[in-house]
């Protein structure tokens, strides 16, 4: 009985021992057990009492892609309104948006585990805004940050324009978490632009030591000239074209808000010196393979947790709402080009820069994006250009040389309009029949451009596009 006892005592010690068990023991203290997060927030309290003034206010708020450092205060006081806007997503291309604090992305909070934020946002919808004539209807709008743990139906309620919902949480996790409006329909008002993240630091930092902090949010946008033909300071005013939203084909797959968002002001960074990447993928509805030509992340953090570190890795995968911290080393004096690895997204505009040069030349980019220079008035055109950035990139460039087709400007000067018709309607047939284009085949290698699959009112659309590029050179 007693060595039966004994066995059993020394077993225990041993399992003890291979699993660190025991109250004494430190390893095993789980920093997100319960006991050791804050799950208790008060009721939220909506009021009548509007903000007036500046629509986004707080210490910890970063307005731009360089994040500052952390600020100390264990409260963060954060108030970001809503607020609807005309904003420019591409060159010539002013969308009808809505925000929160007035920008898309919205600024992005700053922040540390253990921190508590009190909330405060008035639904500003319907403000207009000097310069604005067209009433863009206001409208419910409401807060979800991913940040937080509280109910939804308590916090993330919808308000009225006019109204003001007050809530507090604390932040239990570390990573990069994104925060948007929960408003119905969720879709068009993420793709509105109410969007944007919470960056939320481990509490005594991170394990690394870094030269650079950049913020990169990626986002799709699904926009077509207004039906009505509204304008904006004399330029034709774009608004959400649902039809796309539903089907999941966005016009603009951009970095921060912008078609080659940070390719004209790359992020800085010098040889040899260590960069640090928060990136939210906040979609709505494409994955992200982000990756930056040149390097390889030392370090990836998933979610933005290092509890979930990677090591060597050349592209991290993001689905809608997913993060990761990522962190480099520039290696030497050159620019090191953030995209999409989609790249039908990153020919949509998801590229951007860290450089060692603060001016860079568009040979860079050289197989990703034309610089998108001007944008077309007429809207038939304007289309013409959209779908030949979204479709046809990967092939071709405008005056930027061969790629695997031929550079398109010029086209219309050597192809006639009814030779170019039939060309993109049955590029196959052409290729059997037409003898420019049994020619162009052998030049370009018997890679044969394959169908693209478009209608007559398509083809009508490049065709003015083409025309337009072309405009001035007959
Ligand atoms: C997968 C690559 C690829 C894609 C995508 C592609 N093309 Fe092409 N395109 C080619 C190639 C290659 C040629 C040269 C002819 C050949 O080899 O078939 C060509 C030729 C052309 C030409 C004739 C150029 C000339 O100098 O006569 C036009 C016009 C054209 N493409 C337009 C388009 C448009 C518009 C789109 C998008 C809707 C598009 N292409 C998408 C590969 C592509
Ligand atoms: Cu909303």
């Amino acid at each position: 009985m007693i060595i039966k006892i004994a066995i059993r005592f020394t077993l225990m010690l041993s399992v003890c021992m291979l699993y660190a068990c025991g109250p004494s023991s430190k390893k095993n203290v789980d920093p997100y057990d319960v006991s050791h997060i804050e799950l208790n927030s008060p009721p939220a309290k909506i009021s009548m009492d509007r903000h007036t003034g500046p629509f986004a206010v707080g210490a910890a708020l970063n307005f731009n892609a360089e994040l500052k450092p952390l600020d100390p205060s264990p409260i963060k006081n954060v108030q970001l309104d809503t607020t609807h806007k005309v904003v420019e997503i591409a060159p010539g291309i002013q969308f009808s948006a809505w925000t929160f604090g007035d920008q898309v992305p919205g600024p992005a909070i700053r922040a540390r585990v253990g921190d508590k934020i009190h909330f405060s946002m008035t639904n500003r919808s319907d403000e207009t805004l000097p310069g604005i004539s067209m009433a863009m209807a206001p409208m419910m709008h409401s807060m979800d940050f991913h940040a937080a743990m509280v109910s939804p139906q308590d916090k993330y309620r919808s308000i009225a324009p006019g109204q003001t919902i007050d809530f507090e949480f604390t932040l239990n996790y570390p990573g990069i978490f994104m925060y948007h409006c929960g408003t119905p329909m969720i879709l068009e008002h993420i793709a509105s632009g109410m969007y944007g993240a919470v960056v939320v630091e481990p509490k005594s930092g991170y394990p690394t030591k870094v030269d650079h902090e950049y913020l990169v949010i990626q986002s799709e946008f699904y926009v077509k000239p207004d039906p009505a033909g509204k304008k904006f300071n004399g330029a034709p005013l774009y608004v959400l074209d649902a039809d796309r939203l539903k089907a999941s084909q966005p016009t603009h797959t951009v970095f921060n808000g912008k078609h080659n968002g940070m390719v004209k002001q790359p992020l800085l960074a010098k040889p040899g010196e260590r960069v640090r990447l928060f990136v939210l993928n906040v979609g709505p509805s494409k994955t992200s393979s982000f990756h930056v030509v040149g390097t390889i992340f030392d370090r990836v953090w998933l979610e933005g947790n290092p509890d979930n570190q990677m090591r060597g890795m050349q592209t991290v995968l993001l689905g809608s709402s997913n993060s990761a911290i990522v962190e480099m080393v520039i290696p030497e004096a050159g620019s090191y080009i953030m995209v999409d690895h989609h790249f039908a997204n990153a020919s949509q505009g998801a590229i951007g820069l860290i450089s060692t040069l603060s001016q860079t030349k568009p040979v860079d980019l050289e197989h990703h994006n034309m610089e998108a220079s001007a944008m077309p008035q007429d809207p038939s055109t304007a289309q013409g250009k959209m779908a030949f950035e979204s479709k046809c990139l990967a092939c071709h460039s405008i005056g930027e040389g061969k790629k695997l087709g031929p550079d398109l400007a010029g086209v219309t000067l050597r192809r006639s309009d009814a030779w170019l018709s039939q060309w993109l309607a049955t590029p196959e047939k052409m290729l059997q029949t037409d003898a420019a284009a049994k020619a162009m085949l052998k030049e370009y290698n018997n890679i044969a451009m394959p169908n693209q699959g478009l209608n007559k009112n398509e083809i009508a659309q490049y065709l003015a596009y083409f025309h337009w590029i072309d405009r001035g050179k007959k």
